[in-house]
């Protein structure tokens, strides 16, 4: 049998049993460890990288880290230290990967193969990005997009465009994005982005840029290979284009966290986590028989607002056999999540029920 994988240096400091190692730049927490709390532990965080992570000296003077405000009416770089004393606020919010659930295709989409652990409910602290940009006298009139940039250091002699980590949102995402220097309460660490991340909440992970280095407000998308033609919803075979979906709002989605495989006869409580997106949730339903009859959970814990996922509980008082037990959540605009995927080239966006049920036997 293959070892398994350690975790990469960056990532020491992680729960390893919490976590499935998929390589050095990919790791997901286990299904049993998302648990039911309102927060994910940032040592249970999944990871993901798309290119090797910045050396971690990055953060020993995360104050001095500074930041190109472009695209503005009095365009500057500011400190972290600076953007420190020009307003603070503190959102929870899930950070999802676009490709969590490609593990479910079953046309084999490359890429990591995640199950349900590219997820997890942060809180973040930092300076609403409208107030860095009023400060600094409002967007250019043409701005469409926010253009956010990574700060890794690019290897020499490949063209730029083609592995920049670089990503358009559109205005819209104005009203709650924000640059962020805390995470759950403790300095943005390096491993998810530290001194500063760009978050923007509800909207899938590859759109809040870790190690910013770089805010424009842009006419058009930038052009990089991740943005043009990566993170695109696409036929099974087709090429990215600047034309299809991009991965910025997330869908409502929910999936079960316990039991796992066994159950005892006898009153079992049923766990899982679901969240709306952008758009706050409404209800999450239960099925024990693979969606034939369907029972409404109750939400656990305190509400965090509409970016944040309700993790969810229903008693069931089962008999010995086997169940196939799925979840299924609305949000507050009447969207539910579908029974099936939306077959896609990439595995990207996947929150249909069927595929995120669990088969548990009981004894
Ligand atoms: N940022 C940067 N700078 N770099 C990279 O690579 N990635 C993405 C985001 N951001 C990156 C960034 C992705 S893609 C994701 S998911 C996220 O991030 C993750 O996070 P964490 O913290 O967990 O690691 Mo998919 O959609």
């Amino acid at each position: 049998a293959d070892e398994p994988k350690s975790l990469p240096d960056y990532a020491a400091w992680k729960e390893r049993s919490a976590l499935i190692v998929h390589s050095t730049n990919t790791m997901e927490t286990e299904r049993g460890a998302i648990g039911n709390g309102v927060i994910t532990p940032s040592d249970r965080l999944f990871v993901r990288n798309n290119l090797p992570a910045p050396p971690a000296t990055i953060t020993d003077d995360p104050d001095a880290w500074e930041v190109n405000i472009e695209g503005v009416r009095n365009p500057r770089k500011l400190t972290v230290g600076e953007l420190k004393s020009m307003g603070v606020t503190t959102v929870a919010s899930v950070l999802q990967c676009s490709g969590n659930g490609r593990a479910f295709f079953p046309h084999g989409a490359s890429g990591t193969q995640w199950s349900v652990g590219a997820a997890g409910c942060v809180m973040w602290t930092g300076v609403p990005l409208k107030d860095v940009v009023e400060a600094l006298g409002g967007p250019d009139s043409d701005a469409r997009y926010i253009t956010s940039t990574g700060g890794e250091s690019l290897p020499e002699g490949l063209d730029p465009k083609t592995i920049v980590v670089e990503r358009s949102v559109p205005t819209r995402a104005l009203d709650s994005a924000l640059l962020a220097w805390e995470m759950n309460d403790e300095p943005m660490p390096h491993t998810h982005g530290g001194p500063l991340r760009m978050v923007v909440p509800g909207y899938y992970g590859v759109n809040n840029v870790k190690y910013v280095k770089t805010i424009a407000f842009t006419e058009n998308q930038t052009d990089a290979k991740i943005q043009a033609s990566g993170y695109r919803i696409r036929d099974v075979g087709e090429k990215g284009s600047p034309d299809q979906p991009s991965m910025w709002e997330m869908n409502v989605k929910s999936w079960v966290t316990a039991p796992l495989e066994s159950g005892r006869s006898g009153r079992n409580m049923i766990y899982g986590v679901a969240f709306g997106g952008t758009v706050a949730l409404d209800r999450v339903e239960v099925s024990l028989d693979g969606g034939k009859n369907w029972k409404q959970a109750r939400f656990l814990g305190p509400d965090l607002g509409p970016y944040a996922w309700r993790p969810f509980v229903m008693a069931a008082d089962l008999s010995p056999g086997e169940y196939r037990i799925v979840s299924r959540a609305t949000d507050t605009q009447g969207n539910s999540q579908p029974e099936g995927r939306t077959e896609n080239e990439r595995g990207y966006g996947h929150n249909g029920w069927s595929d995120h049920g669990v088969t548990v036997t009981v004894s």
